[in-house]
């Protein structure tokens, strides 16, 4: 198809109707709706009964007795880790390939089903060793090796609670998540390979858990022993007594691990996202809902066939959609998947397509900041390759351009396959808008309808109904068995979030719209929430991150839209008079924003800085957001009526000329 005639596809509504030979072996039957309609409880007893083993089954669906805290399938014992290992061995599937681990220098690795069990045993034996017991939590900072996979699936093996921490964020961000979880032990590795070259992690761990004042915490911290991955052969430090290689203690333990079961609803991991305030919260998941949830979707949106699909999620395990989409429902289905390490485009930018073609990948599941960038680089890169094994595609983080969705099916998909364009978060533990391939008829840029069981309105700001054509707030209007189950140490904070606005809906912090057909288009965070290449962040976070800067008296963040990356953060920030002279703005704001990537990591390091004498705010002192936008967006700036001081914006943008 020729550029123009993709082009043109954007001015009209088009629609793909599933192929009929795809309809005909589909997974999801257009009835899995009607009958999770008639009972969503029964309907997801009858999932969590058919998708998962239960070492003790259970009786109870679900407890809404006290709200918004819910139970699923509370009197039932489930062991996640036997779910996603050793029920596949024993049932004659050890032989399988678990993963195609590639290192991004070109370095790889097959571990099959009997593999992967194996090494968890061992893993869980040498937990239980280093004294982890069940409740307890330990942090994970990895880059994208098996033993991240193996480390988690080991913590939960002995119903031990884990806490993912992005390799990409700072020591400082790690050792907020340290503290706030009471972790006991941490697991990195020396190094992994990013764009070439050996990036440091073993030094992070440490600078995090130095008592250093800067952290906020002058203290020690809970963490007992680091257990060390080698992985980038980098020099590290070394603390005897703390520190401890994997290899050295795994090949010690003992390669038998009986798997005990828990209560469904022991807690299963922290996960940490940005919130309105300038914390992280800590996202609470538990187990039996939580892995029928990621199971069933995971099955019925990504049309799984284990015995034939070679299944591929870009997603690092430090991001929800790796922990439901590489980790716990792919492994609870017993798919095989390609695990990569590096980034897309080293050491060529056709990296992640060349990778599709020697694994003959089936099923790709990536997000629309890195669509937009291949297209970016053009078509002449996919097309090097042989793609013809793909036969679905999906999409995750953030809205997909109508524009992006069709290239992604023509240049990627051969202009055959389905594309799932998939709306969850990491609240809400797995996917809960989407088509369902080879029932749904699809529409570029749209999410389109919630899953069979799950239930979600769009409602105005007091809550009623917006009905179809219409735009307003998107809510979860039923308990589902993904849910988080709190904020960790927070009962109050996750009331306050999700919970209050509405009362029994759940509040999901996105602007969505019906259109005329009823389907749901989702168009962006109304929080002060940003989305950075499917990532979140908050403004506070970032703000707080550059006051805490000796040359910063105040400082307000925006996301400005971006063509690559969907919001990019730009900052206006007022430097100290003190320090007015003493740099020039670009140097002002080069130091800022390496200060920021310090502090949190690179993805929050801003697109620009604005120096500026003042910024805009409403009697009440609140920042207008809205008219740093506007700027940020080289808009018209809207109306600001409501400021203190109405001639604070045409100082700023006569000083931006
Ligand atoms: C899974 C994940 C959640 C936020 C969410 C929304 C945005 C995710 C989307 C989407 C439009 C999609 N988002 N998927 N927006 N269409 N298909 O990304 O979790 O990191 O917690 O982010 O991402 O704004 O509220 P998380």
């Amino acid at each position: 198809m020729s550029t123009n005639s993709i082009d043109s596809l954007l001015h009209e509504t088009r629609r793909f109707a599933p192929d009929p030979e795809f309809a005909a072996n589909a997974i999801a039957t257009a009835d899995l709706y009607e009958r999770a309609a008639v009972d969503p409880d029964a309907f997801w007893a009858e999932q969590a009964r058919e998708l998962l083993h239960w070492h003790r089954p259970f009786d109870e669906v679900l407890d809404w007795s006290n709200p918004p805290f819910a139970k699923w399938f509370a009197d039932g014992r489930i062991n996640v880790a036997y779910n996603c290992l050793d029920r596949h061995v024993l049932a004659g599937n050890g032989d399988r390939v678990a993963f195609h681990w590639e290192g991004e220098p070109g370095d790889s690795r097959t571990i099959t089903y009997a593999e992967l069990t194996a090494e968890v045993k061992k893993a869980a034996n040498l937990l239980t060793s280093l004294g982890i017991r069940q409740g307890d939590r330990v942090a994970i900072y990895l880059p994208m090796i098996p033993e991240a996979v193996i480390a988690m699936l080991a913590i939960a093996r002995i119903g031990a609670v884990h806490s993912v921490v992005f390799g990409g964020f700072s020591a400082e961000s790690l050792r907020a998540r340290i503290d706030d979880a009471a972790a006991k032990l941490v697991i990195t590795a020396d190094g992994g390979w990013r764009k070439g070259k050996v990036f440091p992690l073993k030094n992070a761990v440490d600078a995090a858990l130095a008592a250093d004042p800067s952290t906020g915490s002058g203290t020690e911290s809970t963490v007992k022993n680091v257990l060390v991955v080698r992985r980038g052969e980098n020099t590290v430090d070394w603390v005897e007594g703390r520190d401890l290689w994997w290899h050295d203690e795994i090949a010690l333990m003992d390669p038998e691990h009986d798997a005990q079961p828990f209560e469904a609803e022991n807690p299963l991991f922290i996960l940490y996202t940005s919130g309105t305030t300038g914390k992280p919260k800590g996202i609470l998941h538990t187990s039996g809902g939580y892995l029928t949830h990621t199971a069933f979707t995971h099955k019925n949106v990504f049309d799984l066939h284990p015995e034939t699909d070679v299944y591929w999620c870009t997603a690092d395990v430090g991001w929800i959609t790796g922990h439901s989409y590489v980790v716990y429902g792919p492994l609870a289905n017993g798919a095989t998947q390609v695990l990569y390490e590096g980034t897309p485009d080293t050491p060529h930018p056709g990296r992640w397509w060349e990778l599709i073609q020697k694994y003959g990948v089936t099923i790709f599941y990536t997000a629309p900041t890195a669509i937009r960038s291949f297209m970016k680089s053009g078509r002449q890169i996919p097309q090097q390759f042989d793609l013809s094994s793909l036969r679905l595609l999906g999409s995750v983080g953030e809205p997909i351009n109508p524009e992006a969705w069709i290239w992604y099916r023509e240049i990627i998909g051969g202009g055959t396959t389905p594309v799932v364009d998939t709306w969850w978060q990491t609240e809400t533990g797995g996917i809960m808008i989407s088509a369902l391939p080879g029932v749904t008829e699809a529409k570029p840029g749209s999410a389109q309808v919630p899953l069979p069981g799950i239930s979600v309105d769009v409602v105005n700001d007091d809550g009623s109904p917006v009905g179809h054509g219409n735009g307003g707030l998107l809510v979860v209007t039923k308990p589902w068995p993904g849910m988080l189950r709190g904020i960790w140490g927070d009962p109050e904070r996750f009331k306050e979030t999700y919970w209050e606005k509405f009362g029994d809906k759940y509040f999901a912090g996105d602007g969505a719209r019906f259109d005329d057909d009823g389907d749901i288009w989702l168009l962006g965070r109304v929080d002060d929430v940003l989305n950075v290449s499917g990532h979140r962040l908050s403004t506070a976070e970032i703000e707080s991150a550059l006051v805490s800067h000796p040359w910063v008296a105040e400082a307000a963040v925006v996301g400005a839209s971006d063509e690559t990356t969907g919001q990019a953060v730009v900052a206006f920030v007022i430097v100290k008079a003190s320090q007015a002279d003493v740099a020039t703005a670009d140097e002002a704001s080069a130091q800022l924003r390496a200060h920021v990537s310090e502090q949190i990591g690179a993805i929050a390091r801003p697109r620009q800085i604005f120096i500026v004498s003042e910024l805009p705010k409403t009697r009440s002192g609140k920042i207008m957001r809205r008219l740093l936008r506007d700027v940020a967006e080289g808009r018209e700036i809207g109306d600001t009526t409501t400021l203190a001081d109405t001639s604070v914006m045409q100082i700023i943008s006569d000083k931006l000329k």
